[in-house]
């Protein structure tokens, strides 16, 4: 009786129809196909079969062994896909869920403040310049009309690195050597980080910033820099805002004036904000000393100028309503991100 072929086919048709893994694939190839599989047995034991029996029967176990191997090889490629599929089902992406968004941070209130301010002023024909915290005594107060033991030192006092160099008290040297520099017309304005000795509160810090200004030219008067003073403010706080100067004293402009704005809160009426005044002071100004003139080489005869200094922190504070200057300094993003 011939081997039962038909019956080996049945059986490895239905194994390979219920395998789900290519191991369990390679063990069905490897009884039924293999080297020592049951097909291979087969075509070995041909021998024993008389001989007329042996072509058909040969015969048949290359069609049976054909007919398993294409059945392996369709199973092996619904394998491979089933799995693919399964990949790429656990590694979906869910293009529906919202991105994690990156922070990105913001620039400093008093940085932004520097670029607002220096925007407005760059507009209006001024350069900007930068000069060093670390000055010389001279540039710091003798050339600004404050010679030694001039009073005006007293309120100004700093940390001292010798008896000459100190960190600067405003950025007026920078103007000071910006004259030097270059012949008139001088039109710069200076931002930057200025020091003074003092105790820290709500309002006062050794460390601080400003910004001030100068322009000198043939014919500049009091009335450009009330006109440039104004148009600034303007610029900065709303077009709604008015000024007035009042008299004042620094060593450097003669005549100087301080600035005063409407207050922000009550519009000039008198409140709890502008203690009942109306006005709140912003900025000092005035017109150049002539012995600052004389110092730098321009010959106060032939050149006048007007220069102003603002307290940075405090301008910026009262566009937001900041009512402790510590909190520039204290780093908490909560404060920092509200701009
Ligand atoms: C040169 C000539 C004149 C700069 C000026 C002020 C008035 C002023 C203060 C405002 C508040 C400093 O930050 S604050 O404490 N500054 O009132 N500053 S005029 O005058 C100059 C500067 C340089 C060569």
């Amino acid at each position: 009786m011939l081997p039962d072929i038909k019956g080996l086919v049945d059986r490895a048709t239905d194994e390979i129809a219920s395998c789900s893994s290519r191991e369990q694939l390679e063990a069905i190839r490897i009884k039924y196909v293999g080297k020592k599989g049951e097909l291979t047995a087969l075509l070995r034991s041909m021998g024993e079969l008389a001989a007329e029996d042996r072509p058909k029967f040969g015969q048949a176990v290359n069609v049976a062994k054909d007919d398993i191997e294409g059945r392996l090889a369709v199973k092996s490629d619904a394998i491979v896909l089933a799995e693919r599929e399964k990949q790429f089902i656990s590694q979906a992406v869910d293009i529906t869920l919202p991105g994690r968004v990156r922070k990105i941070g913001n620039l400093h209130p008093i940085t932004k403040g520097f670029e607002e301010i220096c925007d407005i002023f760059v507009r209006m024909g001024f350069s900007v310049v930068e000069g060093p915290e670390v000055e010389t005594d001279f540039y710091n107060f003798t050339a600004l009309n404050t010679p030694p033991f001039h009073p005006a030192r007293d309120v100004q006092d700093t940390f001292y690195i010798t008896d000459n160099i100190l960190l600067r008290t405003h950025t007026s040297p920078q103007q000071a050597r910006q004259m030097e520099k270059q012949d008139p017309p001088v039109k710069v304005v200076v931002p930057g980080r200025v020091y003074r000795r003092d105790q820290v509160d709500a309002t006062h810090s050794p460390v601080f910033h400003q910004l001030e200004g100068l322009y000198v030219d043939k014919g500049v008067t009091f009335a450009h820099l009330k006109g440039a003073l104004e148009a600034f403010i303007k610029a900065f706080y709303g077009e709604d805002k008015r000024v007035r100067f009042r008299p004042h004293y620094f060593p450097f402009t003669e005549p100087s004036a301080e600035m005063d704005v409407s207050c922000f809160a009550c519009g000039g009426k008198g409140c709890r904000i502008c203690k009942g005044e109306g006005w709140i002071e912003i900025l000092g100004s005035g017109m150049v000393h002539p012995n600052v003139l004389s110092t730098a080489g321009y010959d106060p005869e032939v050149y006048s100028g007007f220069a102003f200094g603002m307290g940075i922190d405090r301008i910026v504070s009262l566009k937001y309503g900041v009512d402790d200057l510590r909190l520039y300094f204290e780093n908490d993003v909560r404060f920092l991100e509200a701009f």
